[in-house]
């Protein structure tokens, strides 16, 4: 057999044939329209090709799968979805199928060698599959046996800590509150999850300053807002609906500040295919001010803003800062201000790579108007400094009295579809006690105090052995998460890896001496417990709470939903040690929403409330101009600039997604809004860089880096000239996750830099000579 083959962490490194065409200038369009049906139909059946599209984001309906952008009120009653959402519906409903014999024919090994692409264009995945220790090839169990396997493993363990319960954010909110607390009655915290290398340094911040997690505007702020900034976020690609709130708020007269390294086509301007008036007159132009920032360096560009801020309203009695709330709902003011006595304007301007020109326009309407809105996204959570950046927006609104009121507010525009329910749910390392009591009182136990691991912690913890059992509800946690080598070599130190999912990724390939695939219906198939139809809910980035309902037949019988699962392994693993009903709780959602409600604030008659029209918003304090600190104030904070000094050769690199990728799926090899074509292993770099290293375009080239003693190297990219400011650069990820340092961390949010990865460029020479890629028009 195969067994003298080694198993494969990343996914092929070779080229599929770079084809270059320009930056486009708009997004979305008709190309989008054309986009979504060739994913669509090409996966499935026309018929449930449009059974789906027609459910999507419909109330009641399919909740999109792909980001957590809210729906609209007056939602479109056919075609409320956008591109990137129809190729999360291809990729799930799919009627491609990886059955047991497909594993009988590929064995672990063969499957590492194909690349992320190919692994997730296989199909759904549709029995419970065990590796045994030692064996090659996936074997199909029965679920019987696969919940014995665990529950062995896991009571076995001399200490409930050994184990790792990871959850991506696609897991609804019944879901998430039976694993948290299955996890917690079988006795540790350690609850992981993407959040952690996601929006963890927004929520960190946000706590901190304005004491919830959450953003505060609704979607209904974006009609009213004067003024919008959007930090370190594509929405194009990544939040493709919101672009229609953007049009709407252009059109209610809002003005849109832009700030990125990358000129992003999706914030320059907007075809909506859905509205007529774009399709006859041409796309909405959306960003005003657009500064091309260097990576990292939006604290500076924050400060300096506020400085020329209040440099501008010291001409006019202080009048364009809001005074009346400074003085009544914040704390540190003066401290904050004679902080900013540190840094001259041009000290900060110089970090930022802008101009003073462009940095007076952006604050002048600053200080003009004080309907203001901050968005952002992975661009401004993944640095060392991340929660300081973060802190610094606060700061901006707060002077600006822009938090509570009508059109204002912060805006972390969340990933996943579920992530922010699911951290409400409690799937959180670092719970808090009031959560742990109600937990406590309503099902009779005592949840564990200690602190769990966090992602990074965790992949440390499977390092080190102490850990040895990994449970992954959802995600793909070799490939998501940071330094590639290390984090494979801790998978598979564990006894155990465990995956509940719908589709084939890496990490079932990158195991440990035993591991399980647990296959689970998706959120477009119909989910049937006892003959009746159920729904499942989950929390938009604006918290608000909605139903979600499958239609689809699903991929095969044998698969069970994800509560089912929690279930089952809950009743194999605590024993008679739990007073739980599970078997009620697993056939009837709304009996597990009646447990949520007595232990989660904010869920009152949260049966009857969902089944509303659209759902209910949960409570949130700050949009209410109320804080949920100490002293009930909003707090200004002093956040020193630490800046990155870089050698003469070294580069600042972000790693990104594709326009045609979700996290680690990828559907396609095409990057169209950037005019890269058929080739994810690009690196994005500024001509004048290319030509100071002595570099050529498209010729090859390997990454490096040497940080903490440990030198990474990600082979074979090709380099390709791109508008981007001097030593910066951009890769996409997953490819370039082996240079993540795991212990290159955000302060206080412990999110991996993946953002600003310190890396040096070196040509791949053959005999000396220059190796070049092809590269086709
Ligand atoms: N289609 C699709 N949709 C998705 C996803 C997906 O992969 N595909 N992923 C989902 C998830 S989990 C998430 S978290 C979101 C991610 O959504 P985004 O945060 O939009 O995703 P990224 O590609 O990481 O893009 C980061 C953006 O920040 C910019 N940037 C990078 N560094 C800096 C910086 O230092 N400063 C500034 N100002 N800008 C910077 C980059 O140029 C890029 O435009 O999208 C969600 N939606
Ligand atoms: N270098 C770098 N690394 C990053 C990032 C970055 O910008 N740069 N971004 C980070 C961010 S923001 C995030 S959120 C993480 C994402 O990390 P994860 O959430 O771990 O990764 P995904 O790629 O979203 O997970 C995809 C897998 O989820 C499974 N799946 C899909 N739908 C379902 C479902 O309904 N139920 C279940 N049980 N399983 C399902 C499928 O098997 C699929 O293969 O990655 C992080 N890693
Ligand atoms: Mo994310």
């Amino acid at each position: 057999m195969n067994q003298e083959k080694e198993i494969q962490f990343q996914s092929p490194r070779q080229f599929t044939g770079l084809k270059l065409g320009n930056p486009a200038t708009e997004a979305a369009g008709f190309k989008a329209v054309i986009n979504s049906f060739k994913h669509v139909f090409g996966a499935m059946p026309v018929t449930r090709g449009f059974k789906a599209l027609l459910k999507l984001n419909q109330q009641h309906g399919i909740d999109c799968p792909s980001c957590a952008w809210p729906d609209p009120e007056n939602r479109s009653k056919v075609a409320e979805f956008c591109e990137n959402g129809a190729k999360a519906i291809a990729e799930e409903a799919t009627t491609r199928k990886t059955g047991p014999v497909f594993f009988q024919r590929y064995s672990v090994a063969e499957l590492s060698e194909k690349s992320d692409y190919w692994l997730g264009q296989q199909g759904r995945l549709t029995h419970p599959m065990i590796l045994r220790n030692g064996g090659t090839h996936y074997e199909k169990i029965s679920w019987d046996e696969a919940f014995q396997h665990i529950s062995m493993e896991l009571k076995g363990l001399t200490d409930p800590n050994e184990a790792i319960f990871y959850t991506s954010g696609r897991t609804s909110n019944e879901a998430a509150f039976l694993y948290q607390l299955f996890v917690r009655q079988f006795g540790t915290n350690n609850l992981p999850d993407c959040s952690n290398m996601c929006h963890e340094s927004s929520g960190s911040a946000l706590t901190e300053t304005l004491g919830l997690g959450k953003g505060s505007v609704t979607l209904e702020d974006f009609n009213k807002a004067e003024v919008i900034m959007i930090l370190g976020q594509n929405p194009g690609t990544n939040h493709p609906r919101m672009l229609t709130a953007l049009e709407h708020a252009k059109r209610n007269g809002a003005r849109i500040i832009s700030v990125n390294p990358l000129i992003e086509a999706g914030l320059l301007a907007f075809k909506n295919p859905q509205d007529f008036k774009d399709v006859a007159l041409g796309a909405t132009s959306l960003t005003d001010i657009y500064l091309q920032i260097k990576i990292n360096q939006d604290l500076p560009l924050l400060k300096c803003l506020i400085k020329i801020v209040l440099e501008e309203s010291s001409k006019n009695n202080y009048k364009c800062i809001d005074n009346e709330f400074i003085n009544n709902k914040t704390e540190g003011y003066s401290e904050f201000i004679e902080s900013l006595n540190e840094y001259s304007i041009n000290e900060l301007l110089d970090q930022t790579g802008l101009k003073y020109e462009q940095l007076a326009e952006a604050a002048e309407l600053l200080v003009k108007h004080d309907r203001i809105i901050v968005c952002w996204a992975m661009g401004l959570t993944q640095h060392k400094n991340s929660v300081a950046t973060i802190k610094e927006v606060v700061n901006l609104l707060l002077l600006k009295g822009s938090i509570g009121k009508e059109g204002a507010g912060t805006c972390p525009v969340r990933g996943h579809s579920n992530v922010q329910g699911d951290r409400t749910m409690g799937i959180y390392e670092k719970p808090n006690e009031d959560f742990l009591k109600n937990l406590d009182k309503t099902f009779d136990f005592k949840a564990p105090r200690a602190h769990g691991y966090d992602t990074v912690n965790a992949i440390k913890a499977m390092y080190s052995q102490k850990a040895k059992v990994f449970i992954g509800m959802g995600g793909n946690f070799l490939s998501a998460s940071p330094d590639t080598e290390f984090t494979a070599k801790a998978l598979r130190n564990c006894d155990l890896t465990v995956h509940i999912s719908t589709k084939l990724n890496r990490s079932h390939l990158v195991h440990g001496k035993m591991a399980i695939i647990l296959p689970t219906l998706g959120r477009t198939d119909l989910d049937l417990q006892k003959n009746n139809a159920q729904f499942i809910t989950v929390e938009d980035s604006m918290g608000v709470v909605h139903i979600s309902k499958g239609v689809l037949t699903p991929p095969s019988e044998t698969l069970l939903s994800e509560p089912g699962i929690i279930c089952e392994l809950a009743k194999a693993t605590l024993s008679g040690k739990s007073k739980v009903d599970w078997d009620n709780l697993a056939s009837d959602y709304d009996e597990i929403r009646n447990m949520i409600e007595k232990v989660i604030p904010g869920f009152e008659h949260y049966n009857e409330k969902v089944r509303q029209e659209n759902g209910f918003f949960l409570p949130n304090l700050p949009r209410e101009g109320k804080f949920g600190t100490k002293s009930g104030k909003a707090l200004f904070s002093i956040n020193k600039l630490s800046p990155i000094s870089l050698a003469k050769d070294e580069f600042l690199m972000m790693t990104v997604r594709s326009h045609d990728q979700f996290n680690t799926t990828i559907y396609g090899l095409d990057d169209r809004y950037r005019g890269f074509y058929n080739e994810r292993r690009i690196i994005m770099m500024n001509n004048e860089d290319i030509r100071s290293l002595g570099l050529q375009p498209y010729q090859i080239v390997d990454l490096q880096n040497d940080f903490g003693g440990v030198k990474r190297t990600a082979e074979y990219f090709i380099v390709v000239p791109y508008n981007i400011p001097r030593q910066c650069a951009a890769t996409y990820f997953p490819e370039a996750n082996v240079l993540v340092p795991i212990d290159s961390v955000a302060l206080t949010s412990n999110t991996p830099t993946s953002k600003s990865v310190i890396i040096t460029i070196k040509p791949v020479l053959e005999a000396e000579n220059i190796v070049f890629a092809s590269v086709s028009h």
